[in-house]
């Protein structure tokens, strides 16, 4: 009898101590960046640079101590390139308290999620969606550290018109908010004496463009210009030698990744043309990061550098308003001047770069060079 008693009592003081040491634990503070991308689907070698180049950056804060005295994580979130899963990441973004998002890769993704993140004063960062109106409805915490399909647009057209003195242009989109947007900002800027001697679209994912190949072959144009990305670049370019087109291909942003060339072939692929910004290998401010991702994860894509100091300016920004309010943090967005990898980067009125030079590279021997300028 003694022992049972002394056995239950035994029991309660158990309980009393782990519910009440349980209580008393400090639960970690942690900041939670949203890093939102196609993790998966066509572009997922994009929303792959994405989360390798922002852990990187969350990896360097955390070994400095985090920010706002917390340990930083990421979400890292997959909207598989489709505008309503986008939306739907957005919102589950929001709800799980990121302090700000790092994202998304597609402007047809960017642009819905970003009305969600404006509506919660949640400051969001992409890399890469270059559709001008991302930055163009006068959202006070939508930013974007690369250029603009404005300015990369006007850049392939005054090559052609310039440097190659073309008369006769085929002009081809994916009908996607980047890709079209590009291909009309680009046939737009080509002034008179161009004919576009083919204006057309074609949908993400076939894999058999030869009908639309054929079509342009029979115009005889002088250059091909391709709005989309390196997956249907890569097939099209393809296709089209295969059909006998001999005409230089070009294209922009969402092309220049060697994903386009492993599609293509090296033989395909060879002298087309790509508009991006000029390499980061020329600035010395990214060369640490430069060798940290590639001792890591290999060669860079386009846009991973991108992607570290979008994050690296959130959480700066953080660091200045000494708040994780995300009104606060746009603020400090807006106002400050960043010192990046990429260089100074300072935001205009529409949360754009201030500068953002668009260069024109060739594909050589299934590697891309920097070209013209
Ligand atoms: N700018 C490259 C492709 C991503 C996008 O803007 O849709």
């Amino acid at each position: 009898m003694f022992v049972l008693k002394a056995a239950r009592l035994f029991a309660v003081i158990l309980i009393a101590f782990v519910v009440l040491t349980g209580g008393c634990q400090k639960k970690e503070k942690v900041v939670r960046v949203g890093i939102a991308g196609p993790m998966t689907g066509p572009d997922a070698k994009m929303g792959t640079d994405f989360r390798n180049g922002a852990s990187i950056a969350i990896e360097e804060w955390n070994t400095s101590g985090g920010v706002l005295g917390s340990k930083i994580e990421s979400d890292i979130e997959d909207d598989q390139s489709d505008p309503r899963q986008a939306r739907a990441i957005a919102n589950k973004l929001v709800n799980e308290g990121v302090i700000g998002i790092v994202g998304h890769f597609n402007s047809s993704c960017s642009i819905p999620a970003s009305d969600v993140y404006e509506q919660a004063s949640k400051p969001m960062i992409t890399p890469a969606s270059t559709n001008p109106l991302l930055t163009d409805r006068g959202y006070k915490g939508i930013f974007r550290v690369c250029g603009t399909d404005n300015q990369q647009g006007k850049a392939a057209a005054r090559f052609v018109r310039e440097k190659l003195k073309l008369s006769r242009v085929a002009v081809l989109h994916d009908k996607t908010t980047y890709g079209q947007g590009l291909a009309d900002i680009f046939k737009n800027d080509l002034g008179k004496g161009i004919d576009v001697v083919y204006y057309g679209g074609v949908t993400r994912g076939d894999k058999d463009f030869k009908t639309v190949l054929t079509s342009i072959k029979q115009k005889s144009p002088e250059l091909v210009y391709f709005g989309g990305i390196y997956a249907d670049a890569g097939l099209l370019v393809k296709q089209a030698r295969e059909i006998g087109i001999n005409a230089p291909f070009m294209s922009g942003d969402g092309t220049i990744d060697q994903k386009f060339v492993e599609i293509a072939g090296d033989k395909a692929a060879e002298g087309t043309y790509l508009t991006f910004s000029p390499d980061p290998a020329h600035i010395p401010s990214a060369k640490d990061f430069i060798d940290k991702y590639k001792k890591k994860y290999g060669d860079l894509g386009p846009y991973s550098i991108y992607a570290y100091v979008a994050v690296n300016i959130l959480l700066e920004a953080a660091r200045a308003a000494g708040s994780a309010d995300g009104k606060i943090v746009i603020d400090q967005i807006r106002s400050k001047e960043f010192m990046t990898a990429l260089g100074k980067i300072k935001f205009d009125e529409h949360g754009d770069v201030t500068e953002a030079p668009y260069i024109v590279w060739i594909t050589s021997a299934g590697k891309f060079q920097e070209f013209w300028k």
